[in-house]
């Protein structure tokens, strides 16, 4: 980590050098488009939670809990989704909303587990965004006959910031957050820590490899959100997965049966 005091910061037009002067870059920069900035996004986020409470509004008239899963990329979503499955599967229907840059791996691999599958890729028609919003996975519901399931769980795209900016129509928001990703991130990513229900701590099989105990993700969890409910898991050895399969049961399905 770098001393204090060498550091610039950029989060305004106006910012302060290590010898303390400050200066504005607001008035020769030519790009102070602050405030159409945020009434572009504000417009955007507005539609989004429109369409999201109508999706919500589907799983709802269906009776069919939905499940927002979001991670950095690898963290392992597919891996714990392919776990569940095998494990609820035989009591639960399980619909799932894959979403992909590029690629149907993960569907593919999904999709062998005997869910009902719906694709969508964000390279094809959505700019290539790096999450889902709520107008995609209303496309998405087309591919998925609620009717006939129990449990929605949509697979965001593999990325720690944007996910967690769009509510989708989801009941429960879940994170992946693998033990190899460092034990700093909830306090650099505060957004998606900070707004999930559940907290998956992915990969501790790889602990004894690593310079850092459980305890340090668990304090940085707690900072960020004392709230949220941690289980440690291992999708490679199926340590923790029962905890997950507990809560699943008893804090997503059970409630709208
Ligand atoms: N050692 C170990 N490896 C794991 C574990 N879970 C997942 N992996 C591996 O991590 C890699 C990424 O896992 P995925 O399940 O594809 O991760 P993902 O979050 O779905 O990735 P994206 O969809 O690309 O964002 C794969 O090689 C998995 O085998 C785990 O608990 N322990
Ligand atoms: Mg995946």
């Amino acid at each position: 980590m770098g001393g204090m005091g060498r550091f610039h910061r950029h989060d305004d037009t106006t910012h302060t050098h290590a010898d303390g002067t400050t200066h504005s870059h607001g008035d020769h920069s030519g790009y102070d488009t602050r405030s159409q900035r945020v009434e572009i996004l504000e417009a955007i986020f507005t539609e989004n939670d429109v369409r999201a409470d109508l999706n919500r509004g589907a799983f709802d008239a269906a009776g069919v809990p939905a499940v927002n899963l979001m991670s950095s990329p690898g963290s392992g979503k597919t891996s714990i989704l392919s776990a569940t499955l095998d494990a609820l599967r035989p009591t639960l229907r399980i619909g799932v909303i894959e979403g992909d840059i590029a690629t149907d791996l993960d569907a593919a691999r999904l999709e062998d587990k005997g869910a009902q599958v719906s694709l969508i890729n964000t390279a094809n028609g959505f700019g290539g965004e790096c999450h889902l919003d709520a107008p995609m996975v209303n496309r998405a519901l087309q591919g998925l006959d609620l009717g006939t399931l129990d449990l929605v769980f949509i697979e965001n795209v593999g990325n720690l910031v944007c996910p967690a900016e769009f509510d989708v129509g989801e009941h429960a928001r879940v994170m992946v957050y693998s033990v190899t990703e460092g034990e700093d991130k909830p306090l650099k990513y505060p957004l998606m820590f900070s707004r999930v229900h559940v907290v998956l701590l992915n990969k501790i099989d790889l602990l004894p490899h690593l310079d850092v105990e459980l305890q340090q993700f668990l304090d940085t969890i707690a900072e960020t959100n004392p709230r949220a409910h941690v289980i440690p898991v291992s999708a490679r050895t199926g340590e923790g997965l029962e905890q997950w399969y507990s809560w699943v049961d008893t804090a997503v399905v059970r409630p709208r049966r």
